[in-house]
């Protein structure tokens, strides 16, 4: 067997957004265009000869010419040994448990998450490190910078090994571990959670539904929810990962699970409802007769994970995205520990979770999770929530209205602006910027603005700045809008308004959501002129 090294030319758009590098599938097919990224992950590392990399992805469209294409060259690099799931499958978060379980330098994850897949979807490559994280801003600006000047890549001259057969193969001098990709996950579920408390629950009558959107959580989902716990058959539905979703978009939230939020809002409809998104890493939350917003399932959960046995100890700490709601933030005020408020993107919980500064994080994009992994992961979430209703035995409608008359509620909802002109969108954002200053003191639709400001973290591990993390707008009594730009469409730009409101627990806690808004809505669309600018007069999506 031999490397090969192959001459290329660089292409200057690899620059990985807030979850890795995605484009088009077609765009993914140029020449060299995914070997010249894969290339520049290992560029950009040092240090790895010998050792493990996983490799996995959630089964779309290219999923397996480009396992293909990784493996044989992590061979031509150095690379020791990869393990990768059979058929080329992993969630994320089962990557990352791998990760962390088998000491590996890194993993390569191919997916586009909730982004449709197909030949003319979405496709994505994220590089995660070797705490089973996403690679923090400097190791993504190294790649970045390795794909500008790229000139050449390794490749080894053999065919990658059948990724069916689970098993010990080889690719030129590199082992190859093709492993049974839900097993390990399972078993780390079975150690956090009450599993017998659950299986009582579903044996009491208790009934789900788990809508996997034909994406990769499906057989993790059959094994622990149908099989370890003992939920009926047929919990689980769209259980069986396809390379096109079934032409759906595999984005867990009211628009795209539409249908499991009218079974749980209809007659009849079972006590628990959840979905996922194309790599595993998502969930979406209905109660019979009620959504519980992603921001305000964080809360709940932090507030009640100390009936799990994983977190019987209590949490070091609670972490949210900036756009998330501040839900999560009264809870961490009664435990008395530490709130920390990060950029959107799941890579910036790394650190805080390294240093046990926090134990559960969380994102209003239906992302939730804790120091299990370092990812997101939406059967983690489901099964916190189903422990946390086998020991409390009550409603998801009681949970949550008991939340409320103790912490308050935020009300809460984010409007999408999808695939609108680029350039209009920067210069929406631009013109925010440049009002800042002067916006504290404006009264708008009966709000007063009390500060304005573009968000900055500072990581207090690493002393890490990151800037221009999105236009914050904070009005008199505590509502804001937020605007932000999203890292991970493929076409045009989509713009982010997130906007809240908060209630005090003696205030009133059944308003409509949209009603409880209406206000803010308005002096968000006013402030950033979003219709004038983008030539919409609604969002596209509403969650
Ligand atoms: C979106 C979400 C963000 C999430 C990211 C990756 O990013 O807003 O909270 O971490 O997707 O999620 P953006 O830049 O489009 O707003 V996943 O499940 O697509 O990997
Ligand atoms: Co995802």
């Amino acid at each position: 067997m031999a490397v090969i090294t192959v001459q290329t030319q660089p292409y200057l758009d690899q620059k990985p957004g807030t979850s890795g590098l995605r484009k088009k599938v077609p765009h993914f097919q140029q020449a060299n265009y995914a070997e010249n990224f894969i290339q520049a992950i290992f560029d950009a590392q040092s240090g790895f000869e010998g050792k493990t990399l996983v490799v996995g992805g959630d089964g779309r469209y290219h999923n397996r010419h480009v396992i293909g294409l990784c493996i044989r060259m992590a061979a031509a690099n150095g690379v020791g040994r990869v393990i990768v799931g059979k058929g080329g499958i992993l969630s994320t978060p089962a990557a990352s448990n791998l990760i962390r379980k088998s000491g590996a330098f890194g993993g390569i994850i191919l997916s586009a998450s909730h982004n449709p897949g197909g030949p003319t979807e979405d496709f994505g490559i994220k590089f995660n490190i070797a705490n089973g994280g996403p690679a923090p801003e400097k190791v993504t600006e190294a790649m970045y910078g390795k794909t500008r000047t790229i000139a050449r890549y390794l490749i080894e001259d053999a065919a990658a090994p059948d990724l069916d057969v689970i098993g010990k193969a080889q690719c030129g001098a590199m082992a190859v571990d093709i492993v049974d990709p839900v097993l390990l996950y399972a078993d780390l579920m079975e150690e956090l959670f009450d599993f017998p408390a659950i299986r009582a629950l579903f044996a009491s009558g208790f009934r789900m539904r788990f809508d996997a959107m034909s994406a990769v959580t499906g057989p993790y989902a059959h094994e622990i929810l149908e099989r370890r716990l003992g939920a009926a058959a047929g919990t689980v539905i769209n259980g069986t990962p396809l390379e096109d979703f079934g032409h759906h978009h595999p984005d867990p939230n009211l628009v795209h699970a539409k249908a499991l939020y009218d079974e749980m809002m209809g007659a009849n409809a079972p006590d628990f409802g959840a979905a996922s998104d194309g790599d595993g890493d998502r969930n979406l939350i209905i109660g019979k007769g009620i959504f519980i917003t992603p921001s305000d399932s964080l809360a709940m959960l932090a507030a009640n994970a100390h009936l799990a046995p994983g977190y019987a100890q209590g949490l070091a700490g609670i972490a949210r995205s900036m756009p998330t709601s501040g839900a999560a933030d009264r809870v961490a005020e009664k435990l008395g520990i530490g709130l920390h408020e990060t950029p959107t993107g799941w890579k910036f919980f790394g650190n805080l979770l390294d240093a046990g500064m926090a134990t559960i994080c969380g994102e209003e994009s239906a992302g939730t999770g804790s120091s299990h992994v370092r990812e997101k992961d939406g059967l983690w979430a489901v099964l916190l929530w189903l422990n946390i209703l086998a020991v409390r035995r009550d409603s998801m409608k009681a949970i949550a209205a008991a939340h409320w008359q103790t912490y308050g509620r935020n009300y809460y909802a984010r409007h999408d602006y999808e695939a609108i002109d680029t350039d209009a969108a920067n210069t929406l954002m631009a013109h925010l910027r440049d009002r800042m200053a002067t916006l504290p003191g404006e009264t708008v639709h009966g709000l007063t603005i009390a500060a304005a400001d573009d968000f900055e973290y500072l990581d207090p591990v690493d002393g890490s700045l990151s800037k221009n993390q999105g236009v914050r707008i904070l009005f008199a009594g505590g509502s804001r809008a937020v605007f932000r730009l999203s890292g991970t469409g493929t076409s045009g730009a989509t713009l982010r308004v997130y906007m809240e409101r908060y209630e005090p627990a003696s205030g009133n806690l059944a308003l409509e959501v949209a009603d409880a808004l209406g206000p803010i809505i308005a002096a968000a669309n006013d402030l950033a002129e979003v219709a004038a600018r983008t030539g919409r007069t609604a969002p596209d999506v509403i969650t």
